[in-house]
């Protein structure tokens, strides 16, 4: 690859495989995209993009037919094997690496002398070592980093992904990336891979340290926010306004408290503090609280809404917006589900749910006496509004349409 030629495999098409697969196929590079779900290598088959992202469904056709991007369900001979599978958390918070084992033992048969393995999922400290284990595991006619010998046949990095969904694309070639070898070489070798696509800077160090950095970037936010969520909740217990005091806090040149929420969703950093936690139990307590502040936040929003069911037994109550964040379709770990969850424990009341970005609700996630609404409905129908999800389609609400409502806005953004 570094010297323009090569062929590339990337292994798992979810949010960052799939749009990573894209760019470099369409600088022209031959790479074939591998999942092992049916559906999804059938979807691309047809030229559909099972993620919502914008203009990724546009560079991922044109990448398909070109003939550079290919779909199959097993890892096929490559240069360079680009590993970006899920590293979710079990019930007892600590990282699952059952898909990454997996896809380790599915393209071990296929490598060969020469090829540079590249980790991209975020994983815990000491990871990549475990990869280069497991390949070499697999076969023992190659030699891996980690063998004990000073060269090797195989090389092994970590590079973890930073892009913010949303904004995939550009981030994937705008950002600047840490590179982590489990050799000097290893890292080289992966620097000259990025450079082919990577306008960013592209810094390496060792695996190890790369992993921590990149818990360490998703943690830090969490902390962030857990203190404005904190502020938050002190705020309503002495009757302060909250983005009033943000607001004027952050005028201050070296102070800039993020935005208190309903909680922190999504699958990194609601997540990947715990992966730090779980290597170093004992010298993260500001970490372990910043989670159980966030964590906490669903419950404190159900508190408000039965207040307001108080004074309006019965509801309906309207809850806008389900997905974790603003203008996407992704609803993993969002506290919007959650806070849906907590009340539905409490009240039978009804809940028209108003997400414009999803068609139905998922099943078994949502309990029954919630049902989807277009948002003129539960308008015209609920007393209680709460907003969830600071969709554009909110943002850009006719205020008229509030009055005489009891508003419970969890983003501030009717101020
Ligand atoms: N949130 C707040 N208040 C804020 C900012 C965010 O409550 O001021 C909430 C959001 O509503 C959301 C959650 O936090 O529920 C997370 O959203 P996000 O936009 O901060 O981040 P993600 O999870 O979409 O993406 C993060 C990014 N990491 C950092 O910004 C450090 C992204 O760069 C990573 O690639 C991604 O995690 C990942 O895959 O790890």
């Amino acid at each position: 690859m570094s010297g323009g030629s090569g062929t590339v495999c990337v292994i798992g098409l979810g949010y960052v495989g799939l749009p990573t697969a894209a760019v470099i196929a369409n600088r022209g590079i031959e790479v074939v995209g591998v999942d092992t779900d049916d559906d999804v290598v059938e979807e691309l088959g047809r030229g559909e993009t099972h993620i919502v992202e914008p203009d990724l469904h546009i560079l991922v056709r044109s990448a398909i037919a070109s003939g550079n991007l290919t779909i199959r369900a097993k890892p096929v001979e490559a240069d360079v094997f680009v590993i970006a599978v899920p590293t979710p958390f079990t019930g007892r918070r600590t990282a699952d690496l059952k898909h990454l084992e997996a896809a380790a033992r599915d393209l071990a048969p296929v490598l060969k002398s020469g090829d540079l393995v590249v980790l991209e999922s975020t994983s815990p400290v000491g990871t990549t070592e475990k990869l280069a284990a497991w390949l070499a595991g697999e076969r023992a006619d190659l030699s891996f980093p980690g063998d004990g010998g000073g060269t090797c046949d195989v090389h092994v990095a970590h590079s973890p992904e930073r892009v913010l969904p949303g904004r995939v694309l550009l981030e994937l070639v705008g950002n600047e990336r840490v590179i982590g070898g489990l050799t000097p070489a290893c890292g080289e070798k992966a620097k000259a891979f990025y450079a082919a696509f990577v306008k960013g800077g592209c810094h390496v160090t060792d695996a190890r340290t790369a992993e921590l950095v990149k818990l360490a970037e998703n943690a830090y936010r969490d902390t962030n926010i857990a203190f404005a969520n904190e502020m938050a909740n002190v705020c309503e217990e002495l009757g302060i306004d909250v983005w009033s005091l943000v607001e004027l806090a952050n005028r201050h040149p070296r102070v800039d408290i993020l935005r208190p929420g309903p909680g922190v969703g999504g699958h990194c950093i609601a997540v990947d503090p715990w992966f730090i936690v779980q290597s170093a139990p004992e010298s993260t307590p500001l970490i372990k609280t910043a989670r159980d502040v966030n964590d906490g936040m669903p419950a404190r929003v159900v508190r408000r809404i039965r207040a307001a069911l108080g004074e309006q037994p019965g509801g309906p109550v309207a809850c806008l917006g389900l997905a974790y964040k603003a203008d996407i379709d992704d609803l993993r770990e969002s506290p919007a589900l959650d806070v849906i969850r907590l009340l539905a424990a409490e009240t039978p009341a009804p809940m028209l749910v108003v997400e414009p970005n999803i068609d139905s609700l998922p099943g078994g996630l949502v309990p029954r006496n919630a049902t989807l609404c277009a948002l003129d409905d539960a308008l015209d129908a609920a007393n209680i509004v709460v907003l969830l999800t600071d969709h554009n389609e909110f943002r850009s609400l006719e205020r008229e349409r509030l009055a005489g409502k009891t508003v419970i806005d969890t983003r501030g953004i009717w101020r």
